[in-house]
């Protein structure tokens, strides 16, 4: 059955198409009216059968109708004629900044446009030069129009928006002289995928740094441009928004620009109760008229009566009144880490000798890091397998020795469909950590996965499951099971959860790594590096961490080598 806001978005679209049929404003006006109606009314399903839907305001008999047939059949007549009508694909075209209703109804009767895609064949082609009243530029700003549509459409990955934000402030800095210069917004957040990136600066010379910006030679286009602020495109639709303000400002605006906005909007409705208006130009006392104005970011929750609180927590969930009583987790930081228990070499899949990828952890100035090639496996012809693993283990503890580090010998074993290991016990005792993932059969049901995977933390040689939910950006939503279970089975068999820092993955995701945490469970926050360069994937595990409130007692490779010999000996011991 369709929801209220269903049914409200089914509404709109009607008063939408019937705009763009050129029926009355009274006729579709009323439609929108109705819409808000429904938004705000108690569940339609239950209203509907008993006939008080009509008492709702702006809901009158043809509406009403319509109404109750969308509740009970999720179509309606008004909608399935205009849609004979004009595609639902137009509606897109509509996104576009700068067309309206009329607009898209001559695209499509004039030149057969239906949907976005069109559009843009129509413009790249040239379909549309030299249509009376279509000024070229009016063309190019449908262009830019709909580049900025397909942006808002698609998110960007954190590892690769970090990677083009550090770009951009390259760039930024080699401009004019400015003071401070931070990415904020989602990015900050640590958020695993980002709408946009936004820049704060602070410099006397606001718009010469606004100039310099968006003559970036990498934009596509130029959004907008004020005197401190301006917004770009990049190729493929990523957006960066550069906010330029004075220096004694950069906490206000630091603090404002990150969000979120649920975070922003509970912290100036605790503000407003104080006399206080928050804002990236000061906090405003309305009694007295004076502005606070912050350097710093700490400032600005200072000034509003709580503990300072991590960019990775401001979500809007519970945060604010954790500050307000000092109760802040002490979040566990990249320096924390000691060492990284997942990385693969030219051994297994990946790209980088045992002794480079040594030699680069060493670098990292870990204490210790597990090789952890994958195992043979019955499906993998590139793995390590029982004999080559032992012979790896003396080479590994030799070149670690050179290098200054504690190599410990690991396999990332397979998981099986029945949640089994694919390397026999006798090998897996003799390796200091082993990774335990899923690879194969991931479209088990709900039942067989959870089974799987609880049958791996039992297995008394699996320190770690890697991984955990299979989710990958580019692939797979990841697979099905109970996370309740196997929170639990963690927990009780002394398992740790990974979270994943590989671009891709980021898995476990934060939300599930904190409700993990009230299992009691232990993480290990891995790289899962295939190459030496990736290694510095485990500051995107360390942020989801963060995301997750977890600190350092609850992160295994935050402790000392002794204490993880310790872990895996406890679990040996117990079976
Ligand atoms: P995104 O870009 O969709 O991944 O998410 P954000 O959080 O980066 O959102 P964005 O880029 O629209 O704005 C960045 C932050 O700036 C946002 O989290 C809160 C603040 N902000 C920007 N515009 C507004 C606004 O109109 N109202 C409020 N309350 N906050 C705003
Ligand atoms: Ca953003
Ligand atoms: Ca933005
Ligand atoms: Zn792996």
């Amino acid at each position: 059955m369709l929801s209220n806001s269903d049914v409200a978005q089914k509404l709109l679209e009607i008063r939408t198409l019937m705009e763009m049929a050129g029926d009355s404003f009274y006729k579709y006006m009323a439609y929108e009216k109705a819409a808000a109606s429904v938004e705000n009314a108690p569940p339609l399903g239950d209203l509907v059968t008993a006939g008080e839907h009509l008492k709702l305001p702006g809901i009158g008999k043809s509406i009403g109708a319509v109404v109750e047939q969308l509740v009970r059949t999720g179509h309606c007549e008004p909608l399935d004629q205009l849609h004979e009508r004009f595609p639902p694909s137009l509606l897109e075209v509509l996104g576009v900044s700068g067309i309206g209703t009329k607009t898209a109804a001559m695209l499509f009767s004039d030149y057969g446009i239906a949907s976005l895609a069109d559009l843009e064949t129509a413009i790249a082609s040239g379909t549309l030069a030299g249509v009376p009243r279509l000024g070229s530029k009016t063309i190019e700003n449908w262009r830019r129009g709909i580049l900025a549509y397909r942006g808002r459409q698609r998110r960007t990955p954190l590892p690769t928006a970090l990677t083009i934000a550090s770009e951009a402030m390259d760039y930024v800095r080699d401009g004019p002289p400015l003071e401070r210069l931070l990415f904020a917004g989602s990015l900050r957040r640590c958020e695993v995928t980002v709408g946009d990136i936004d820049l704060v600066c602070t410099s006397p010379h606001a718009a010469d740094v606004i100039a310099h910006f968006t003559a970036w030679q990498r934009a596509e286009a130029v959004l907008a441009e004020g005197p401190t602020k301006a917004s770009i495109w990049l190729p493929g639709g990523l957006q960066i928004d550069l906010r330029v303000l004075p220096d004694h400002l950069y906490g206000n605006l630091l603090q404002h620009f990150t969000g979120s906005r649920e975070h922003n909007i509970k912290l100036r409705e605790l503000a407003v109760r104080s006399n206080l208006r928050v804002s990236e130009n000061g906090i405003l006392n309305l009694e007295s008229g004076d502005v606070i104005t912050c350097t710093e970011e700490a400032g600005v929750y200072a000034a509003l009566g709580m503990q300072y609180i991590p960019p990775e927590l401001r979500s809007g969930l519970d945060e604010i009144d954790l500050a307000r009583a000092g109760a802040i987790p002490q979040l566990v930081e990249l320096t924390d880490v000691r060492g990284d228990f997942h990385m693969h070499t030219v051994w297994s899949d990946g790209d980088d000798t045992l002794d480079a990828m040594i030699a680069a952890a060493a670098a990292r100035g870990y204490e210790y890091h597990a090789i952890s090639d994958h195992s043979q496996g019955r499906l993998r012809r590139f793995g390590v397998g029982a004999d080559k693993l032992l012979e790896q283990r003396g080479l590994a503890q030799e070149l670690g020795a050179r290098h200054g580090i504690f190599t410990l010998c690991a396999s990332e074993v397979d998981v099986l469909p029945d949640g089994s290991l694919d390397l026999p016990d006798d090998v897996l005792a003799r390796l200091d950590v082993v990774v335990a993932s899923v690879h194969t059969a991931t479209r088990q049901s709900r039942e067989e996965m959870t089974a799987r995977l609880v049958r791996a933390c039992e297995n008394p040689y699996v320190t770690i499951v890697g991984h955990p939910t299979g989710r990958r950006f580019d692939a797979s939503p990841g697979y099905e099971f109970d996370y309740d279970a196997v929170f639990a089975a963690a927990a009780r068999t002394g398992t740790a959860l990974e979270i994943d820092g590989q671009a891709a993955r980021l898995d476990l995701p934060a939300p599930l790594a904190r409700k993990a945490k009230t299992f009691g469970v232990t993480f290990a926050l891995d790289s899962d590096a295939h190459r030496t360069r990736d290694l510095a994937a485990m500051e995107y595990a360390v942020g989801q961490a963060r995301r997750a409130g977890l600190t350092k007692d609850d992160v295994l490779n935050a402790q000392p080598l002794e204490y993880v010999r310790a872990f895996v000996a406890r679990k040996r011991e117990a079976a």
